[in-house]
């Protein structure tokens, strides 16, 4: 069957499972969008492509699918780098499909030419240009193949204008198969036996699990060896869901803003069984002095981030539920439990460590932003789909609003992207219509991607933006109380726009709360709105996020309030 480029693409799409792109059209795709309009798959034509990339990005973490999004070249293309950097950061399935300049004129300094794929070589899993229409095909096979398979990751495909018109003879795909990449799913059984030793030899366990249990599906693997062993679980900011955050072998997140408990107990585990995790410096710390009374079991599928940034005594190559699923199943076999004494003497340890600190703040004249994330929880009986921003809002979000599933908190992670939630919320609330969608952000990020408000309001996705406004970069500003002597070099934001009318211009609505006891009321209301909703909180400025491990200390070098 003979095809064009652009139908090529339509098709492909759909063979893959798409129903929803993300993009912003532009003269190089404007082949591809005049496909797009004639075939039956759903575009959110957003306000900016990073916006575009994000709410992909979004889509993806909520679905558990392979976010889609589409732009024009030049700088269509550029503006989709944050995004695509943060999405492999995070080990996020995309596919970015971006135009180029035709054929003819790359390398011409053309009218909005750049060299989108040697922008993006070092933050895809993959990239292509497409220089000839026969191997569109073919190449989209493999981006999908690629973004979702191994640890995920977004891949780009440059498409050039003429390629898009370009026809060829299509013959569907129905298997790809790239040499050179060829991920381990089935962790090797000797590997796994020594960790099944380590396991039965354990005196004070511990379980340190990250963002590869959710992305490969594992949460109820992992819950199973928890429960079966009785071993306490912290997890990275990734990781926040896989386990229940209202189980009584939940510790909290361990790492720079980890709880007292979960670094204490990484400091003094015998044994670390760490699964889908890369041990990023924001959960090590000083990295001899992590976890460093233990032997240290890692499984990931992975391969490079095994022994990166920290020694291990067992690797376990694989997909972190098949290793769990076999690990579990040779503990049944083995009949293994845990020493009813020794374990309890452990878990009461771990009380101990709870009692002696616990995440605290006192709500006295101003609102404090923990209030409010604790009353968001209580509102929404802890089922919302959590998106943040970055700061202090994306701490304070991991701290106080308790996640029990998977996919239910979507942050950037790795690389810390204001002006994230926004989009991201988007995205999620497209994959999930009838589920409440809140993007807790700071006043300084949510201004980094407030025109998607816009996208918000045109496709009636009901997002509530609960905006914890400090009039500072809290953070940021936090750093430099505690460490540059209250230099608050340019982190005081003094001038914002009113959120509440900024709002209303978009179309959607706003609420507004300065004191405490407005809180409940306003989240209520924002909550019970059908559309979407900027609430705004006035809150207290000088608040910190604590227990707070200085940068290159170690984890249990922890200020505390
Ligand atoms: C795009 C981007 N620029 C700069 C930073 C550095 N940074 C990290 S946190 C932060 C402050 C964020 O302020 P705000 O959104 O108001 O949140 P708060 O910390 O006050 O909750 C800044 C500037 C970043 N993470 N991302």
């Amino acid at each position: 069957m003979e095809l064009t480029g652009a139908q090529i693409l339509m098709t492909i799409l759909k063979e893959e499972g798409v129903d929803t792109i993300f993009g912003f059209p532009g003269g190089a795709v404007i082949d591809l969008y005049d496909e797009l309009i004639r075939s039956d798959l759903r575009h959110i034509l957003v306000r900016h492509e990073q916006g575009a990339v994000h709410a992909a990005d979004g889509y993806a973490r909520a679905s558990g699918k392979v976010g889609v999004c589409l732009v024009t070249s030049g700088p269509g293309a550029t503006n989709t780098v944050t995004g695509i950097a943060t999405a492999y950061m995070d080990s996020i399935p995309l596919v970015i499909i971006t135009g180029q300049v035709p054929t003819q004129l790359i390398g011409n300094d053309a009218f909005q030419e750049v060299d989108i794929v040697g922008i993006t070589r070092p933050c895809t899993k993959h990239n292509y240009l497409v220089n000839h229409v026969e191997d569109l095909a073919r190449i989209l096979k493999e981006a999908f193949h690629i973004a979702r398979s191994g640890r995920p990751g977004p891949v780009l495909v440059d498409i050039p204008k003429n390629i898009g018109v370009a026809k060829t003879d299509y013959q569907p795909i129905t298997e790809v198969n790239i040499k050179s990449y060829n991920p381990t799913y089935h962790p090797n059984t000797k590997q796994l036996k020594k960790a099944l030793n380590l396991l039965k030899a354990a005196q004070r366990p511990l379980i340190f699990s990250g963002g590869g249990v959710i992305l490969s599906k594992a949460s109820d693997e992992l819950a199973d060896l928890a429960h079966r062993l009785k071993i306490p679980v912290t997890s990275s900011l990734m990781g926040l869901g896989a386990f229940p955050g209202s189980d009584p072998l939940w510790l909290g997140m361990l790492g720079m803003h980890g709880t007292y408990r979960a670094n204490m107990a990484v400091s003094q585990c015998d044994l670390m069984v760490a699964v889908g995790v890369r041990f990023d410096d924001r959960v090590t710390g000083k990295t001899d002095c992590f976890a460093s009374g233990a032997k240290i079991i890692h499984i990931d599928i992975d391969p490079t981030s095994i022994r990166k940034n920290i020694p291990v005594t067992v690797p376990v190559v694989g997909d972190c539920r098949s290793s769990l699923t076999e690990l579990n199943r040779m503990i049944v076999e083995e009949g293994i439990q845990a020493d009813e004494t020794t374990r309890r003497g452990w878990l009461d340890q771990i009380v101990f460590w709870r009692d002696e600190h616990k995440l605290a703040y006192e709500q006295k004249e101003t609102i404090k932003p923990q209030f409010v994330i604790e009353k968001l929880y209580e509102l929404t009986r802890g089922q919302a789909i959590v998106t943040t921003e970055v700061g202090q809002n994306q701490m304070w979000a991991a701290q106080f609003y308790h996640f029990d599933r998977p996919q239910q908190f979507i942050t950037s992670g790795g690389l810390g992207t204001m002006g994230f939630g926004l989009p991201a919320a988007i995205g999620a609330q497209v994959a999930f219509p009838e589920k409440m969608v809140v993007d807790i952000a700071g006043d300084g990020s949510i201004q980094m991607n407030i025109q998607e408000m816009a996208t918000a309001v045109q496709y009636n996705l009901p997002v509530k933006v609960v905006i914890l406004n400090n009039r500072c970069l809290g953070m940021v500003r936090q750093w430099q109380e505690l460490f540059y002597d209250k230099r608050y070099a340019h982190t005081i934001l003094e001038h914002a726009p009113d959120f509440v009318k900024l709002a209303e211009a978009f179309g959607a609505r706003g609420l507004r709360a300065s004191h405490p006891d407005e809180v409940e009321a306003t989240l209520a209301e924002g909550l019970e709105t059908k559309g979407p909703v900027i609430m705004e909180f006035i809150v207290a400025s000088e608040e910190c996020v604590y227990p707070m491990v200085p940068a290159g200390k170690a984890i249990t070098d922890m200020l505390l309030v």
